[in-house]
């Protein structure tokens, strides 16, 4: 069991906790416990065993340790184990739902003895939760908007953490005999900003024979965090894992692999289009092989190469494979190169201390060298992010003397000072124009008042682009993956503006925004507006989080030419000051 399942289940008893009324310092204790393990740089799992070391971690005394232990003995923790009896697994969900905490989950159950999303629901439209203490039409209308959503998002994933247990899986499956390859297909090698079911292929010797296959099958099924087995034939297993996800494994023999690839790959949309294609040609094209429709004899199918150069296409990388013209494109040999990790040389929109990052100035600076990058940016949050301690004209003026002081004593990176300043509802920005003139570069970025109309939106963003000092739009449409929408304005106009005034819009890499979309990128593209990829980083560790930004960045077709991250310090420094 790793941190991250012991912290959630820690989480989830504090929440059952105090749904069933308990004392607050007996909830906090698990929600404290939950914290400083999901922090925790070593996993629990190495630790056990040494009492000493576990009680060593701030935040959990001896109580806490008696329920790890019993954790790892038996599986489970009792109080959990205990409240879900009570409650049963369908409050869990419940606490899932935007705006429904603990004490309202409390508050519906003693009313109703109702503990399920249905349930709640109905209650809702019954206008039954209006009749609850505190709570009016305004909070069922609330109420109900959320489980629409929630409905809406609801078994879909994002990005890292559908990766993080491919690789979980990749990891395990491989030190199995007989086995070549693992590897991820579906919508997660295709990089889709998120993942509904993970599709794993395995191939090697351990495939082909019955016997060894049986095995592989059984050393799959033994895997940690298996929670039950939804199909099982005699090629695949389909499981749910105990975050929920579900899981496709696929055992091919090697000859096939590349065809398999191909088909598993996907989309939908796009093996129906190639398989048109390969008709025409005549083919036929499944996931076994593309075979020739006369004799039905495998013309490709051990490498995708293969497959699409049969085809008479360009090779089509997988992040493409949306049918939105790539076939085309390949046909007439004008597939775009895409960009690349290796093309950035700097990543420039990140937090320190000075607001709400984890590092300091030094500590990022000799992360973003360690990655090689020739530059990096500190842009700290400004003063209307109260939260997250934003600064202050002085404070900024004093971080960017302080950012310079730090960049003159390292040699082999060039660090810009910078700021992430808020657009203001009036579409002015948080500082004064005397300090952000300072600055090297100016990420505008919108973080209150999501709810203005459609309008005023659009003329917030105009203004903040107009104004001279601003370099870059930050995560610009507002999204946040399976939480909440993009704010509403005229994306059109908004691109036509950066186009004018040469201010470039962000691509976020934190696998919550990967804001702007890959739709949106295309449109920027479309309209001469270049992109900066950043991580928004708040600890070096995050630094490693530009790999999704790339991923997007391929699916909306950008090359190299279309990211100013790309450029060498000197160059970059002049765009950030509309020079390009
Ligand atoms: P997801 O799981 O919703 O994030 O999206 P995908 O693309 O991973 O979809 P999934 O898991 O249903 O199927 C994996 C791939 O298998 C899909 O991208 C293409 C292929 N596939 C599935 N069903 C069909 C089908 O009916 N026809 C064709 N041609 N391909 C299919
Ligand atoms: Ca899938
Ligand atoms: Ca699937
Ligand atoms: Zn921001």
């Amino acid at each position: 069991m790793d941190n991250k399942s012991i912290a959630t289940l820690l989480f989830e008893t504090a929440d059952l906790l105090e749904i069933d009324g308990q004392d607050s310092f007996r909830v906090r204790s698990y929600r404290n416990a939950a914290e400083a393990i999901e922090a925790l740089p070593q996993q629990v799992a190495d630790l056990i065993d040494e009492p000493k070391k576990v009680l060593a971690i701030q935040g959990i005394g001896k109580g806490m340790l008696a329920n790890l232990q019993m954790l790892f003995k038996d599986g489970h923790i009792e109080a959990h184990a205990e409240l879900l009896k009570k409650y049963r697994p369908s409050m869990l969900e419940l606490l899932k739902i935007q705006g429904l905490g603990p004490k309202t989950i409390a508050l519906i159950w003693s009313a109703y003895q109702v503990s399920d999303l249905e349930g709640v629901e109905k209650l809702a439209r019954e206008g039954k939760i209006r009749e609850l203490p505190r709570m009016g039409e305004k909070h069922e209308l609330k109420l109900l908007k959320a489980i629409e959503d929630y409905r809406r998002i609801a078994g879909r994933f994002l990005l890292d953490t559908a990766e993080e247990l491919a690789e979980k899986l990749t990891e395990y499956l491989k030190s199995a005999p007989g086995i070549e390859k693992v590897t991820p297909a579906g919508s997660l090698r295709r990089g889709r900003e998120t993942v509904g079911d993970l599709d794993i292929l395995v191939t090697g010797k351990g495939c082909i024979a019955d016997e060894s296959r049986q095995k592989l099958i059984e050393h799959l099924l033994r895997f940690p965090g298996l929670m039950d087995v939804i199909a099982q034939g005699e090629n695949k297993v389909s499981f749910r894992h105990r975050s929920g996800m579900q899981v496709d494994v696929r055992l091919l023999p090697p000859e096939s692999f590349g065809a398999a690839m191909q088909y598993f790959t996907g989309s939908k949309a796009h093996n129906v289009a190639l398989r048109q294609r390969a008709l025409k040609m005549g083919f036929t094209l499944n996931e076994y092989s593309l075979a020739s429709l006369e004799d039905e004899k495998p013309v490709a199918r051990k490498t995708e190469e293969e497959i699409y150069a049969k085809l008479n296409l360009d090779f089509i990388p997988a992040e493409l494979r949306e049918n939105q013209g790539e076939i085309e494109a390949a046909a007439a040999h004008t597939l775009p190169v895409l960009i690349e990790l290796g093309d950035i040389r700097g990543d420039v929109h990140m937090h320190t201390i000075e607001t709400d990052g984890r590092n300091t100035i030094e500590e990022m600076a000799e992360a973003a060298r360690e990655r090689g990058y020739e530059y990096m940016a500190i842009t700290d949050h400004s003063k209307n992010l109260a939260f997250a301690n934003g600064l202050t004209d002085e404070r900024a003026l004093a971080h960017i003397e302080r950012i310079r002081a730090v960049g003159k004593q390292l040699k082999d990176i060039r660090i810009l000072a910078g700021i992430e300043v808020d657009i203001l509802g009036d579409g002015s920005l948080d500082l004064s124009d005397s300090v952000l003139e300072k600055m090297d570069i100016v990420i505008a970025s919108v973080h209150s008042q999501f709810n203005q109309d459609r309008a005023t939106m659009t003329d917030r963003l105009l203004k903040a682009i107009a104004n001279p000092n601003t370099s870059v739009i930050g995560h610009p449409t507002g999204r946040q993956l399976l939480r909440r929408d993009a704010y509403q304005f005229d994306f059109d106009k908004v691109l036509k503006a950066a186009a004018k005034h040469k201010v470039a819009m962000e691509l976020n890499s934190y696998p919550e925004r990967l804001d702007l979309n890959d739709v949106h990128l295309r449109m920027a593209k479309q309209h001469g507006v270049k992109i900066v990829i950043n991580t928004d980083s708040h600890h070096t560790s995050h630094l490693e989080k530009i790999r999704y930004g790339i991923t997007q960045a391929r699916r909306a077709w950008l090359t190299k030419e279309d990211v100013l991250n790309t450029l060498p310090a000197a160059k970059f420094a002049k765009a950030m000051k509309h020079e390009w």
